[in-house]
């Protein structure tokens, strides 16, 4: 176990400043105890609160959170504000939420208010008064009944062009979301990157921090797991990173530059930052600690050992915490099993954030022509041939992550090389479904790794999906079989093997009742497709031929007829062509 000699143990001494009484300014503010709702449309709640009856100091700002009421509390928002009041907008029609205000002084956040519950209305403010003539109110309602008929022929036109235009008006809600919920700042936007730290991480005193031992190596220097003990607050485990002595302006800046952004974000998903110590050396970055380390590693020690609603469960976490940096307009360009930590719980945690740092501390990242390192097995075609890094690059990433999930911390493409990953990828082959991956999650997979970056799902849609899977269970029975099992030491991904046959996919029957299908049961049966394989080359034609009329259906369908055919592809010794 290293002890390191620069940051002082814990001593007595310590511990008498840990035992020292508060002085009013130490002390956080006290909850917020009232919240308002002063004015409520359909998609706004005017909120306005008191101030804490003890601030303990200024009051730089305050917190509000809050969530759909029937929705899982994780789903939170956050809105920053100065004032004692603010406007939740982009909320939906008739729904309850649950707003928390809590307020923020030099010594940090007080602790949330109670709960407070508002709902939303379902009419639009009235635009007739009582005294409107009906003619007025005719016009009125003819008008909106064109209009309705408009929305719906272009709601119907748009479900068809593709099958995320549902991800398309989630984007665009998510873009008015965007005006009520903050937008991370990128701290290298700051003259002063120190400003940024200031700005969005607490200076620790390193007198508060116990190093225990070395538990890793980073670009800059060390990283430890220890103790902080803040007065006032229980002592708790911590993860310290350090810089090592030598550094340059610019490495103290980049290094830090990862505080400055991991403290502009709160979920639950997301690696906490509990502070940095900046004032003496080694400078050091505080966070939360995650008792079982990184992903990957964890995975492969593990091998085998979860149910697949317990690794549904832990992608579930990751694109949680996805959705939330991306609608914080947050681009991470590395999510990668290495990058995300895992706790005591089994909670999975994003982490490894950065600027240039990210990429250049990552050994998975290789140099492209363009000059520039990218971890070419987990990026984006775009965002590896010009750059082009958003969340939909973060999508694509995502799904090598879930591949990595349900292959136990496998290497995506196993021993290829990155020229030949991007020769495969650019051909439209993709990973196969790992060994007893559900169908289901292979499918969705495949979606993240769409070639056109505005087909694949958003993460929010991902989460939904993977909440609908995580409720319906049996919709992870199905999995491409054992024959897989060869692959993994056998691999041979682009040479078709010789083929074998099919896996029995069971009955057309299971297979539409394990998509929730089987009102059409009776129409494959007439139009003869009885067998799985008779079914794998359906078109939508197809569909509406045997009377399947509803797009939405249709889609459905054939979504699951893709991820079947790519299943059987697969067990025939290819990588999945698209
Ligand atoms: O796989 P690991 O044990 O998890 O090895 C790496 C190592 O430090 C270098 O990055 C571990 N690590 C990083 N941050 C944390 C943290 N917050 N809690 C626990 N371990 C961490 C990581």
């Amino acid at each position: 176990m290293a002890m390191l000699s620069a940051v002082s143990p814990a001593t007595a001494d310590n511990e008498a400043v840990f035992q020292a009484p508060l002085s009013a300014s130490d002390a956080p503010p006290s909850p917020v105890t009232s919240i308002q709702a002063k004015d409520i449309t359909r998609h706004t709640i005017a909120l306005a609160w008191q101030a804490p009856e003890r601030a303990n100091g200024v009051i730089l700002e305050y917190e509000v959170k809050y969530y759909e009421k029937d929705q899982n509390e994780r789903s939170y928002r956050i809105i920053k504000t100065t004032s004692r009041h603010t406007d939740i907008k982009g909320l939906t029609a008739l729904t309850s939420y649950v707003f928390h205000v809590r307020a923020r002084t030099a010594a940090g956040y007080g602790d949330f208010s109670a709960p407070f519950e508002f709902m939303t209305n379902s009419v639009p403010a009235p635009i007739i008064g009582d005294g409107a003539n009906s003619t007025v109110l005719l016009v009125s309602v003819v008008g909106s009944v064109v209009l309705l008929i408009i929305l719906i022929s272009a709601f119907v036109i748009s479900r068809r062009r593709n099958k995320y235009s549902k991800a398309k008006q989630d984007a665009d809600e998510e873009k008015h979301l965007h005006q009520g919920v903050r937008i991370y700042v990128d701290p290298f936007t700051y003259e002063d990157p120190n400003q940024a730290v200031r700005e969005f991480a607490k200076e620790i005193d390193a007198s508060c921090i116990k190093i225990e031992k070395v538990i890793g190596i980073g670009e800059f220097g060390e990283v430890c797991s220890g103790r902080l003990k803040m007065p006032g607050k229980r002592e708790i485990c911590v993860a310290i990173k350090t810089l090592k002595a030598g550094y340059t302006d610019k490495q103290r800046r980049d290094f830090l530059s990862e505080a400055s952004i991991m403290g502009q974000f709160d979920h639950p998903n997301i690696i906490h930052l509990e502070g940095v110590v900046t004032k003496c050396k080694p400078v050091m970055i505080i966070t939360e600690y995650m008792e079982n380390g990184s992903l990957d590693a964890f995975l492969r020690k593990n091998d085998g050992r979860f149910t697949v609603i317990q690794l549904v469960g832990i992608l579930r976490g990751i694109a949680s915490g996805m959705k939330y940096l991306s609608d914080m307009s947050y681009v991470h360009r590395d999510v990668a099993a290495r990058n995300i930590l895992v706790n005591s719980n089994l909670v999975c945690k994003v982490s490894d954030f950065g600027m240039s740092r990210v990429l250049e501390d990552d050994p998975e990242a290789a140099y492209t022509t363009r000059g520039g390192k990218i971890p070419i097995r987990w990026t984006a075609p775009e965002a590896i041939a010009y750059r082009k890094f958003t969340s939909a690059s973060d999508v694509w990433s995502y799904g090598i992550v879930m591949w990595e999930v349900m292959s136990y911390g496998e290497r995506p493409y196993w021993d290829m090389s990155n020229q030949d990953v991007i020769k495969a990828i650019d051909e439209g082959y993709r990973l196969p479904p790992p060994m007893d991956c559900p169908v289901a999650l292979h499918q969705l997979m495949l979606d993240c790794w769409q070639r056109e970056r505005a087909d694949r799902p958003k993460f929010g849609q991902i989460v939904n999906m993977l909440d609908k899977l995580i409720r319906n269970p049996s919709t992870l029975k199905r999995t491409g079989g054992k024959d897989y099992a060869t692959r993994r030491s056998n691999p041979s991904l682009l040479e078709p093997g010789s083929p074998e046959p099919c896996p029995s996919a069971g009955t057309v029957d299971d297979w539409l009742r394990d998509i929730g299908m089987e009102r059409y049961s009776d129409n494959f049966t007439a139009a003869g497709y009885t067998s799985p394989e008779g079914v794998v080359h359906m078109t939508q034609e197809d569909m509406a031929r045997i009377g399947i009329a509803v797009a939405t259906h249709q889609n459905k369908i054939l979504s699951s007829v893709q991820g079947m055919l790519s299943q059987m592809q697969q067990m025939q010794g290819r990588m999945v062509p698209v």
